[in-house]
């Protein structure tokens, strides 16, 4: 029996507000595709399908003609629900989906609940899948629980409840059938690459031993990087289809292909995904950065600069990298001083005459900067603006310190 494993797609995830959308029309149609040249199975779609739980029509558009199309290779398609994904959405359009032979699981269920699946292949293999869709650990662990003892024992609890779960799932493995689990979640010793959220990452993990030796293969989401991992028995994350932040630092997408049969652990290679643009991080001087423009394709940039800010660098940036997502002017590398810690005291007087100051300090020499300074200042402290006159500012620091102390004194 051959499976597509994939995850992670995260459709309606946007870039600093740059719709990603074509880039997820273009790799879902890829991974069809390999569907197809492949001839596999069985489709596994192992979590957030959507980045968010409300998507838009569009993104539902995206996802719902992908599982289609992954269906009309002649494929049975198994979704469940990533923590992106809105699990009630994905149960309630389940009776509809299962129409066009995709399965889908949003909850935890019991095995003969819809917890465990099988499917029979025109070769008659048949293969039993065990469910695991994302539990979050408030889904798990009691709320007055939470509100009392050690953080390390609710990890536990977590860990241990979901011991139990796949424990109870994977019960159904028989020895005439290809044991497949599918789930959504950390499991300790995965690098993450960066992709999702840390608390999620750091906070809900389980051991890689909870699937037992019985699985032929486990299909994983969750974490964006492909990778396996070491347990029992073979256990993959697929990754994401192409780089969803900057924070991926791996370059590598794929869908997995994996051949399995009753009594044997999987075989599993990655197929490439080449569609999506890359996230490439650019750094230097700013004479370095000039070089490189014309030179980045439609890769997505974040361009850091290491030169003293000064007006309309970043802009000027923005002009030579049309792709540039975030400009940061982060200051030369070798400019390690620090300026000294301002002293509370000597902060009085007029604010201008205090920015020029500033200015010094850091060797930045703009009159024009310092004029905008003052008209912002204008604008926001003249009579009638948000922050009421600007002589508000004349006390001197120490005086209002101590206003301000009396201001938070207990009554
Ligand atoms: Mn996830």
């Amino acid at each position: 029996m051959k499976v597509l494993h994939t995850a992670d797609w995260h459709v309606g995830r946007t870039l600093r507000g740059r719709s990603r959308a074509d880039e997820h029309r273009a790799a879902l149609e890829e991974i069809v595709a390999i569907a197809e040249e492949e001839a596999v199975d069985l489709v596994l779609v192992a979590g957030d399908q959507f980045d968010r739980a409300v998507p838009s029509p569009e993104s539902e558009e995206i996802v719902y003609n992908a599982l289609l199309r992954l269906a009309s290779t002649g494929a049975q398609v198994v979704v469940i629900a990533g923590n992106h994904d809105h699990p009630r959405r994905l149960d309630a359009l389940g009776p509809l989906l299962r129409l066009a032979n995709i399965t889908t699981a949003a909850f935890v269920r019991a095995p003969n609940k819809g917890g465990v699946m099988r499917h029979t292949t025109e070769s008659g293999e048949t293969a039993c899948i065990a469910l695991f869709p994302f539990q979050s650990k408030r889904g798990i662990v009691k709320a007055e629980a939470l509100m009392g003892s050690d953080p390390d024992d609710h990890q536990k609890e977590y860990s241990d409840r979901c011991r139990r779960i796949a424990g109870a799932l994977c019960e159904e493995f028989s020895a005439d059938t290809v044991n497949l689990a599918v789930a959504h979640l950390t499991v300790v010793g995965a690098a993450t690459g960066g992709g999702e959220r840390r608390a999620h990452i750091f906070d809900y993990y389980v051991p890689a031993d909870i699937f037992p030796e019985s699985a032929h293969y486990v299909a994983l989401g969750h974490i964006h990087k492909p990778q396996r991992i070491g347990g029992r028995c073979p256990i993959w994350y697929a990754g994401s289809p192409f780089a969803m932040d900057f924070g991926e630092t791996h370059d590598e997408h794929c869908v997995l292909i994996v051949d399995a049969e009753a009594g044997t652990p999987a075989r599993v290679r990655r197929a490439p995904i080449s569609a999506g643009r890359a996230l490439r991080t650019v750094r230097g001087r700013a004479h370095e950065i000039s070089a490189l423009a014309g030179t980045t394709g439609d890769d997505y940039l974040r361009v850091i600069v290491e030169e003293r800010p000064s007006p309309g660098l970043a802009e000027s940036v923005r002009e030579m990298f049309p792709h540039a997502v975030d400009v940061i002017v982060e200051g030369p590398a070798s400019d390690d001083a620090k300026p000294d810690s301002v002293d509370p005291a000597t902060l009085r007087g007029d604010p201008g005459a205090l920015f020029r100051r500033y200015l010094k300090e850091r060797e930045v020499e703009d009159d024009d900067l310092a004029e905008l300074f003052d008209e912002l200042l204008e604008e926001h402290y003249a009579p009638g603006g948000e922050r009421g006159p600007l002589h508000d500012l004349d006390v001197p620091a120490d005086e209002r310190a101590s206003a301000a102390e009396e201001a938070h004194a207990p009554a």
